[in-house]
């Protein structure tokens, strides 16, 4: 069964793989409070990255089991737990033959660029943990439930920054005067963005072979961290990063300016990259659910709402963070990872909204509650961890535990 957004999501069993990290616990509770049957698949690695690298996230986090408990109080509904690996068959068939979803929303995966570019065996982790998963979740599909839609996030950075218009997976071409439409041409900028390219390879070819049904959400930055349902008590907060390894430029640049710490802005600051608000993020993934691919389609879609160069961003916190009179200034730091700084952008992001998305743009409304939230937890910040961590250049085979 599918649901419509007007008929709530009532009977419809969704399982949100991930489902203790940034973008799926607030898409659980998204889910949750419409009706949808949820069950959170988790195997808290990335709480396990943050206790081995001694990061943490600027929110004070729950435990997971704590969170469920604490939003059935609050609800009244009940999600379902389900810790473990992905990448262990064992584990997952059974996951999924208990809980028999209609849709699985696939967000577990390694997703920090530079984490995977610390070292080797952390690039190795990244791509095995990422291309295994999902390779599992494939295989749960066509052996245990054929005609579960697959909901997988993978990221625009899939596409890099290529000096032509992006297309929404697919580019039509001509050449030596025949017609074809192909995968738009990939480009990952670290061994994370290659794990989500090896991923939409794979399911292209299982959407082929064994007729799964999947979406591919090729999803921008996403920034903020407020959701209705993750502020209706303290224990349900979102985590939100800010470090240099798993924090994401806007997130970055609001805690920065919080604290008075300079806006890294990376090299020349020309980078252009999609975002969206993470309450976009839990409606698309509502859309997608709601809209399901047909048995044997891989639909692609943009997932952001607006673009913007680093530049950008950082002139937008700058004259915000300003106005609240906060002290901030930019400075431009030597590029820790391989990539343009100067380049054209131009990508499509239209299939979301005909289904009905309405973004939340980046207002400057939405920027002072974000800073008024960074500065409310500033006294949690740790300025060691701002710096960027990771040179790509310097990715070698030494095991490297980042320790002081
Ligand atoms: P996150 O690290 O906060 O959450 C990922 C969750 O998956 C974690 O709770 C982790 O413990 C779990 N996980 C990882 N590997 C697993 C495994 N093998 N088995 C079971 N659970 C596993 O990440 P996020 O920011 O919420 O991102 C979610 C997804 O969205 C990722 O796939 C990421 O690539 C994609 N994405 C994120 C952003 C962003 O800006 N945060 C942007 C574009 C795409
Ligand atoms: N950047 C800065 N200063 C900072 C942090 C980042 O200039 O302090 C720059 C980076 O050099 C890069 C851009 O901002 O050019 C984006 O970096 P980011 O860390 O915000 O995002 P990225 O590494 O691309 O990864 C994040 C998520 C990832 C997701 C991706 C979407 O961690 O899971 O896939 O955003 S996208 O960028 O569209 O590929």
């Amino acid at each position: 069964p599918t649901a419509t957004a007007s008929s709530g999501g009532a009977g419809t069993r969704v399982m949100i793989i991930g489902g203790d990290g940034y973008c799926g616990w607030a898409t659980a509770l998204h889910l949750s409070a419409r009706g949808y049957e949820v069950c959170i698949v988790d195997n808290l690695c990335r709480r396990q990255f943050d206790l081995t690298l001694g990061l943490d996230t600027l929110t004070p986090i729950a435990t997971i089991h704590d969170r469920v408990r604490k939003w059935a109080e609050v609800s009244g509904k009940y999600i379902s737990l389900q810790i473990g690996d992905i990448c262990d068959w064992e584990f997952l068939s059974q996951a999924f033959t208990s809980f028999q979803p209609d849709h699985v929303v696939h967000f577990g995966e390694q997703r920090s660029a530079p984490y995977s570019m610390i070292d080797r065996q952390k690039a190795v982790f990244t791509q095995t943990n990422n291309v295994v998963g999902t390779l599992n979740v494939l295989f749960a599909i066509k052996e245990l439930k054929p005609d579960c839609h697959l909901v997988k996030l993978g990221t625009m950075g899939e596409y890099g920054t290529p000096n032509i218009d992006i297309e929404e997976g697919y580019l039509t071409v001509t050449h030596n005067g025949r017609t074809d439409t192909l995968p738009y041409p990939k480009q990952g900028n670290s061994f994370y963005h290659l794990s989500k390219i090896h991923d939409s390879t794979n399911m292209l070819f299982t959407c082929k072979a064994w007729k799964v049904a999947a979406t591919d959400l090729n999803q921008g930055v996403v920034y903020g961290v407020r959701t209705e349902e993750t502020m209706a008590d303290p224990l349900l907060i979102n985590r939100y990063d800010y470090d240099g390894i798993f924090g994401t430029a806007l997130n970055r640049f609001v805690v920065q300016a919080a604290v008075g710490h300079p806006l890294t802005v990376y090299g020349k600051g020309g980078q252009t990259r999609g975002f969206l608000d993470i309450r976009d993020t839990v409606r698309c993934i509502q859309i997608a659910v709601d809209n399901p691919a047909a048995r044997g389609e891989m639909r692609v879609y943009n997932q952001f709402t607006e673009q913007f160069s680093v530049n950008q961003l950082a002139e937008i916190v700058g004259r915000e963070g300003r106005k609240l009179g906060l002290d901030v200034v930019v400075q431009n730091v030597p590029n820790p990872r391989v990539e343009a700084e100067e380049h054209y952008y131009n990508a499509k992001h239209t299939k979301l909204v005909e289904l009905g998305l309405q973004p939340h743009l980046l207002a400057d409304s939405m920027i002072d509650s974000l800073l008024e939230f960074a500065v409310q937890y500033r006294d949690r910040v740790r300025m060691e961890l701002i710096k960027p961590a990771v040179d790509w250049r310097k990715t070698g085979v030494k095991v490297n535990t980042m320790g002081a």
